[in-house]
């Protein structure tokens, strides 16, 4: 998995630097219409994969997820805090990616020129966007939750706007999985874990075509979207994850594990380098999990009964970094594509799609950005906006990947502490 992950992040990176290049010589060459009708339906055919495979990946990964749940009967004391704090920490990571992403407003640096050709080169989604947000605008303050509950579900899988909708029917699966006799529960189980890796298996088949699909979309932005207002725009987007994220990983996390667990930031840190570097190599909270598990028991002396059970469900459901990440993208996209600033409610709205979303994410490299496609249809963003940010997503989630598995790392030690199950030696 590492070896593979690796190849890949080079490759992508040759993409993104490949693509820039080819649609800055296009562009010089008058080459435009050549990029546009040869070259940029690769791209078009990379997003829409994505928003293929988003739907059912949100579907099993939750499905699963709830029926591990059903452990929390023998773990009741660990199950009910472990999930209060996964929650509590995504939630504050997307109101935190929110409070930046209006305070630095990165959509704003992009042109009014710029944002023209962006709207009229996206024109058909962008429009139906607007529509559907401004009908919703004249609608009443409890048409959000009305909208919830579908009155088909087949038609709300088919539209990646109504996603709440779905994922309201999944929890609903979930429970009733909990609810009925474990016998009856485990066949349908094991058809999602197996749906589950097949999917996964997918996300790894569409990746392989992401180097190429991202060259595709970095030669249409670079023809499209006039001067470099764009790329400033994107390194301001950029900054504002990370600081975010640098935010998270050394304000918030060491501040809850010296209140809740005693635990100074240094050694925190050193017990868990190793796994953070693995998560910033491979961008694959998975592939770190048994390094995050090592690190967790052997350096901050964590009950192997409580990594075994918080870890494993954190490195699934636990994503703050994606969630952060997620909500800036789509303030971002919406600030550089959509003529209004979004409103309070649409922004709430992207507070729950988002900590949802970040639960649905499988732990596999760019997981975060294939379920902000849930995010951007949920709250009538543009999903086309996608193609603004793929420049720079790969190293973004690799700073991301690393946030994830460090509130895994410090949500299963503050447990234990509570549980008595912190072996307090100094490492
Ligand atoms: N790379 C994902 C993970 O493994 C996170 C993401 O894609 O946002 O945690």
């Amino acid at each position: 998995m590492k070896k593979k992950g690796l190849a890949l992040h080079w490759k992508i990176v040759l993409g993104i630097v490949l693509g820039l290049l080819f649609g800055f010589l296009m562009k010089n060459f008058e080459l435009k219409d050549f990029v546009v009708d040869w070259v940029k339906p690769f791209g078009t055919v990379f997003i829409n994969l994505l928003k293929m495979i988003a739907v059912p990946l949100i579907i099993v990964s939750l499905i699963v997820g709830l029926a591990d749940l059903k452990d929390i009967s023998k773990l009741s004391r660990l199950g009910g805090r472990t999930v209060l704090f996964y929650l509590g920490t995504t939630f504050f990571a997307v109101s935190l990616g929110l409070v930046l992403a209006n305070i630095v407003k990165p959509g704003s640096y992009i042109n009014q020129e710029a944002r023209e050709s962006l709207l009229s080169n996206f024109a058909g989604d962008a429009s139906q966007k607007i529509e559907l947000a401004q009908k919703a605008k004249e609608s009443g303050p409890l048409q959000p939750l009305v909208d919830i509950v579908p009155e088909n579900i087949f038609t709300a899988m088919g539209d990646n706007s109504s996603m709440l909708q779905v994922i309201l029917f999944v929890v609903l699966i979930g429970i009733g999985l909990i609810l009925i006799e474990e016998e009856k529960a485990k066949p349908v189980v094991d058809f999602f874990k197996g749906m589950n890796d097949v999917i996964l298996k997918i996300i790894d088949i569409i990746m392989l075509f992401s180097p190429y699909g991202v060259f595709a979309l970095m030669a249409a932005l670079m023809v499209e979207i006039p001067g470099f207002s764009t790329l400033g725009a994107l390194a301001i987007y950029g900054l504002t994850v990370l600081l975010g994220l640098v935010i998270m990983a050394f304000l918030f996390y060491p501040t809850l594990l010296v209140l809740f667990a005693k635990v100074s930031p240094k050694r925190f840190f050193k017990a868990m380098a190793p796994a953070q570097l693995l998560a910033f190599s491979t961008s694959s909270s998975a592939a770190t999990l048994p390094v995050t598990m090592e690190c967790v028991t052997d350096n901050l002396g964590v009950d192997e009964e409580v990594s075994s059970f918080v870890l494993p469900l954190g490195a699934t459901v636990n994503m703050d970094g994606t969630s952060l990440y997620q909500a800036v993208a789509a303030i971002f996209i919406a600030q550089a594509m959509l003529p209004y600033s979004l409103d309070f409610s649409t922004q709430a709205m992207i507070v729950i799609t988002a900590t949802l979303a970040s639960i649905g994410s499988a732990a596999v490299p760019s997981a975060g950005m294939v379920m902000l496609v849930i995010v951007l249809g949920q709250a009538g963003i543009p999903e086309a906006g996608l193609a603004l940010i793929f420049a720079i997503d790969r190293p973004l989630d690799m700073c991301r990947t690393v946030v994830n598995i460090t509130s895994d790392a410090a949500v299963a030690t503050i447990v234990a502490k509570s549980v008595g199950k912190l072996n307090s030696k100094e490492s």
